[in-house]
């Protein structure tokens, strides 16, 4: 049997990797490892503690009241965060404003936090696979902790990741040094290296996007998409970005959430949605863009700012871009 390698040992190792290797993007990593497992374990069993225990009224066997999935884990992100010192705050798509863990610089961590807790939520409750979506950056100013330690940005990730909470839990991230895939062994509790150094094809032949929304698409966008059936490519789009972005990452493909007349900057947010994953997808030899920039080198300007999103195999996209 070849050896197991571990995501805590896999941190560990490649912790030299980073200019500032003092140990402390690794315990926030391992930080965002421990809460994505007690997610996992509250995701697989929503369904026995929604509508079973639900059954019996809104209250659990505690008497506490029944939380929406999201909550849940939104609360043990960011107590994660928290907990360990290293991060001073943490932005999340479930909050309007940031949190702030310490207001003592002197205690403050160096680091700060994008995410997106638990993305796909129209498929949370239908037993569909979700995930979570993270970026970590260093803080940039001095004092009290400011909105520009948050908009800053994709190019000053330090890493970022995905955990995909699917027929299986999986965890991948990238450092800026390739992009390693870890797969939860629920019977030792352990993320064990299963994809080393992810590379994503040149070009695939998925595209994914929800096309229901198509009369509201640019020229460009509709045009894409007709070329993708005439050239009789697999239509693949669960809804949630996680799982259609970790689908296509490792067969090749296009995702696409384009602005629309209605709503010309999309849905997805470039926080916590579009720069992790655009992030990934580079470092997998992939590309992201909203159809003229890179996502990687937009300015944000707002928290929950949105951005279209093409995102994928790199000729798809430049494909897509162009048209
Ligand atoms: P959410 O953060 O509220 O879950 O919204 C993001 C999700 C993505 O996971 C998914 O790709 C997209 O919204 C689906 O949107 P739509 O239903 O408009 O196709
Ligand atoms: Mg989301």
């Amino acid at each position: 049997m070849s050896r197991i390698i571990t995501l805590s040992e896999f941190i560990l190792d490649r912790q030299h990797e980073f200019p500032h290797a003092t140990g402390e993007l690794s315990r926030i990593l391992g930080a965002i490892e421990l809460a994505s497992k007690v997610v996992s374990r509250e995701v697989n069993k929503a369904g026995l503690a929604e509508d079973i225990l639900g059954a019996m009224g809104s209250e659990n066997v505690q008497g506490e009241q029944q939380q929406k999935l999201d909550v849940v884990a939104n609360e043990l992100f960011m107590n994660a965060m928290k907990g360990q010192g290293e991060v001073a705050g943490v932005a999340s798509e479930e909050d309007e404003h940031y949190v702030v863990f310490e207001t003592d610089r002197a205690k403050q961590g160096n680091y700060i936090v994008t995410m997106d807790p638990l993305d796909g939520s129209s498929n949370i409750d239908v037993n569909v696979s979700i995930g979570t979506i993270f970026s970590i950056y260093r803080r940039v100013s001095t004092g009290a902790l400011k909105p520009e330690d948050f908009l800053q940005p994709g190019t000053a990730q330090v890493a970022a990741g995905y955990v995909v909470y699917g027929s299986s839990t999986m965890l991948v991230y990238t450092t800026g040094h390739g992009v390693n895939g870890f797969t939860l062994d629920p019977s030792i509790g352990t993320f064990c290296l299963s994809h080393p150094d992810m590379r994503t094809p040149e070009q695939g032949k998925i595209f994914s996007v929800n096309e229901g929304n198509y009369n509201d698409f640019s020229e460009g966008v509709r045009t894409y998409i007709d070329a993708c059936k005439e050239r009789r490519y697999s239509a693949r789009y669960i809804g949630s970005l996680v799982a259609d972005f970790h689908r296509n990452l490792l067969k090749g493909g296009i995702y696409i959430y384009p602005g629309t007349t209605k709503a010309p900057q999309g849905k997805l947010r470039l926080l916590y949605e579009g720069n992790p994953l655009a992030f990934i997808a580079e470092q997998a030899g992939g590309m992201a863009t909203d159809g003229s920039q890179r996502i990687l080198e937009i300015q944000p300007e707002q928290l929950h700012q949105r951005c279209p999103l093409f995102i994928g195999s790199k000729a798809m996209v430049e494909e897509a871009a162009k048209a």
